[in-house]
């Protein structure tokens, strides 16, 4: 299928997950899920790094610990393919506080806290496509 706005989105499993040994179980629930996983690989961002990929947060109490907390360990970054893809992996993912986030979820399942809450997801299509050209450059998208 052609990329198009719409059956992209961008994902991380974040620091949290990954230390926990979850990576395998969620990127079961997201092939489980119906998505394809179109790129995918484990990083270790810098702080610097983090900051400029949470730049829209810059200035709201949490943003220290956000990017303090997505420093500090390894992540694993994908793209995933699906149509709806930003409201289908939020979905998947459920809401952002994972004690209010539904039953069957990721968050409800993997997070622990608000700030430490096991995956991200893309808002929007536009921003879909700046976080997965942060991350990934077209070649790598197979
Ligand atoms: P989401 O990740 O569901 O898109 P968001 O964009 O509002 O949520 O926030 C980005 C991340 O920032 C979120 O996954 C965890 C952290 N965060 C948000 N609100 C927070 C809060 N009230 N306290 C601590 N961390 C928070
Ligand atoms: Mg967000």
């Amino acid at each position: 299928m052609a990329d198009q706005a719409g059956n992209l989105t961008f994902a991380i499993i974040k620091p949290d997950a990954v230390g926990a040994g979850n990576t395998g179980k969620i990127i079961d629930r997201i092939i489980g899920g119906g998505f394809r996983i179109r790129a995918m690989k484990m990083i270790h961002q810098t702080r610097k790094q983090s900051e400029g990929f949470y730049e829209v947060h810059r200035g709201k109490p949490f943003y220290e610990g956000l990017t303090e907390f997505m420093s500090s360990g390894p992540c694993v970054v994908m793209v995933l393919e699906k149509d709806g893809a930003v409201k289908a992996w939020r979905d998947l993912m459920g809401a952002t506080d994972p004690t209010k986030a539904d039953e069957g979820t990721i968050r409800k399942e993997f997070g622990g806290s608000v700030g430490e809450n096991a995956t991200h997801g893309s808002d929007s299509d536009e921003n879909a496509a700046i976080e997965i050209s942060f991350f990934f450059s077209k070649l790598e998208l197979v």
